[in-house]
């Protein structure tokens, strides 16, 4: 049996991660759920350590306060590394990700070290987003490509399912980026070590519950960064 592991970062989502986690687990047996929440202050952690009582596919890891999506990230693929992961899923918790593509992730792994879920690849499918924010996005996934040449038309997005050997051959510890930007830079050390990607159509849906945590400085991370990896590129470093 394989062990694949979602792993959730949440801040305030008590009520979208209780209703996502069953919908979740029913899509693949052999998935278990690792949440890593901040500490969140409307009771997300303890929501989940109520089901996480109840099923040893619910797991929760607790971190003392908020630092970021990048940090969270990191946090809990060591824990699922730790935990035997074979496969490990990144998701919102937020139902913007259409959990009923889990299925086709696991399928794609089996010709990639990396699935990505794009929101680009089948013309744009967003669902519900500003339109000033589906710009910003458009257009700064254009600009990632532009100045990193990463082959991927959807370089931000934060559902993607890799294989362990491929979560082990980037140095997790050395990223660097907290927002957005850690999906560029996971996504690109991974891709200058020569590592398969592939990229899936997926529907993005916007939140209909909670409150977005990203902010313009997050963005603007991501701005910078690309031209970080970049030197870092140029020197040999990646
Ligand atoms: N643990 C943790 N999770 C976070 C943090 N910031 C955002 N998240 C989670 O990351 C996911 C994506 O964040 P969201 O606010 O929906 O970003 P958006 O979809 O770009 O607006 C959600 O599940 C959030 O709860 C953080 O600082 N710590
Ligand atoms: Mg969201």
């Amino acid at each position: 049996m394989a062990c694949k592991i979602v792993v959730i970062p949440t801040y305030n989502e008590r009520e979208n991660v209780t209703r996502l986690i069953p919908e979740v687990l029913a899509q693949d047996d052999e998935i278990t759920i690792l949440v890593v929440d901040d500490s969140s202050p409307d009771g997300t952690g303890q929501a989940v350590e109520q089901l996480a009582a109840e099923t040893s596919r619910v797991q929760l890891l607790t971190r003392p306060g908020r630092g970021g999506i990048g940090p969270a990230y990191k946090a809990g693929f060591q824990r699922a590394m730790e935990l035997g992961a074979d496969l490990i899923v990144q998701m919102d918790a937020d139902f913007s990700h259409p959990y009923t593509s889990l299925p086709e992730f696991f399928r794609a792994t089996e010709d990639a070290d990396l699935v990505l879920g794009s929101r680009y690849t089948n013309g744009i499918t967003v669902v519900n987003w500003p339109i000033e924010r589906l710009l910003l996005s458009y257009f700064g996934n254009t600009y990632v490509r532009a100045i990193t040449r990463l082959p991927v038309r959807d370089t931000t997005g934060g559902f993607k399912c890799w294989r362990r050997e491929a979560l082990a051959a980037i140095d997790i510890g050395a990223v660097r980026s907290n927002g957005y930007a850690f999906q560029i830079e996971t996504t690109y050390r991974l891709w200058r070590k020569g590592l398969r990607i592939r990229e899936i159509p997926i529907i993005f849906m916007d939140r209909t519950v909670g409150d977005s945590k990203m902010s313009k400085r997050i963005s603007l991370e991501a701005l910078w960064m690309v031209w970080w990896l970049k030197v870092q590129t140029l020197r040999g470093q990646l």
